[in-house]
């Protein structure tokens, strides 16, 4: 008899397999969702005073804010990168030795505007593998909802042929995506092929608080380079799994260091 848990990833990956995404509803407690919900908050507010929330490239506006390198800031958004319901999903989609390629933080604020229609393969050259070759797990620290800018998805467009698309055909499907919203402590985990969008946040006060953690197959260079940019007194914080996820294991004579036999498994 498979436990509650079970039976709730066993119906994403069908969600997955058919509309590229899924929902899982209920992964975190409310005190799990507190606790890395307040430690965001602090520190996205001391970014803005320190004028570092925005890349003034995100076409998504002034209102929303992106927090980067989230494992330097807080093993609380570390838990949220290895935990066992999102690492059993994106196992279901990658290689098992798949990598963390970033984890960061999406906040939309009252009239941030949607980000552009996107895959998050974009670097990976057509044809692409029968798989994904990139994941994301979305956290929702508060309920998502399309008023709050849910993230907007194109089911099923993660099965079309890709080629040939480009800004403006993708633009031009914005009328087909539907905002998949959740209860804060649930986790939207998003198949790389899959067009979607932060949504609109067309509320008058209300902030949507987003930790995403984003995967990769282990043969792509991952997004955040982790041997540079972990801070030395974090790297012994790390869990044994969190240092294979970095990248501290070998992977079929990848990721050597002195060539493959001198140090055997870097975790
Ligand atoms: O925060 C969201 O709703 C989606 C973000 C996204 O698609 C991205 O960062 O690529």
């Amino acid at each position: 008899m498979p436990t509650p848990t079970q039976r709730k990833v066993d119906t994403a990956v069908e969600s997955l397999a058919d509309r590229g995404f899924a929902v899982v509803p209920g992964v975190l407690s409310p005190e799990e969702v507190s606790a890395a919900r307040e430690q965001l908050v602090a520190i996205a507010a001391a970014e803005r005073a320190a004028g570092i929330d925005r890349d003034p490239r995100w076409e998504d506006g002034p209102h929303n804010q992106r927090v980067f390198g989230l494992l330097n800031k807080g093993a609380v958004f570390a838990a949220l990168a290895e935990h066992p319901v999102a690492l059993a999903l994106v196992g279901g989609l990658l290689d098992p030795a798949f990598l963390l390629s970033s984890l960061t933080a999406n906040i939309t604020g009252p009239q941030g505007r949607p980000m552009y229609l996107h895959y998050d393969q974009d670097y990976v050259p057509l044809p692409w593998p029968p798989a994904p070759s990139v994941a994301n797990v979305i956290w929702m620290l508060d309920d998502f909802t399309e008023e709050n800018g849910a993230t907007r998805f194109v089911p099923g467009s993660h099965l079309e042929d890709h080629t040939g698309w480009d800004a403006e055909s993708m633009a031009a499907r914005a009328g087909e995506t539907v905002a998949i919203g959740g209860p804060a402590g649930a986790l939207v985990c998003i198949d790389g092929r899959v067009l979607h969008q932060t949504g609109a946040n067309r509320t008058g006060g209300e902030r949507r608080h987003g930790v995403i953690a984003y995967y990769c197959q282990p043969w792509i260079r991952q997004q955040e380079n982790a041997s540079l940019s972990l801070l030395p007194d974090v790297w012994p914080t790390l869990s044994a799994r969190m240092r294979e996820l970095v990248g501290l294991r070998m992977f079929k004579g990848l990721g050597c260091v002195a060539g493959p036999t001198q140090r055997g498994l870097r975790v």
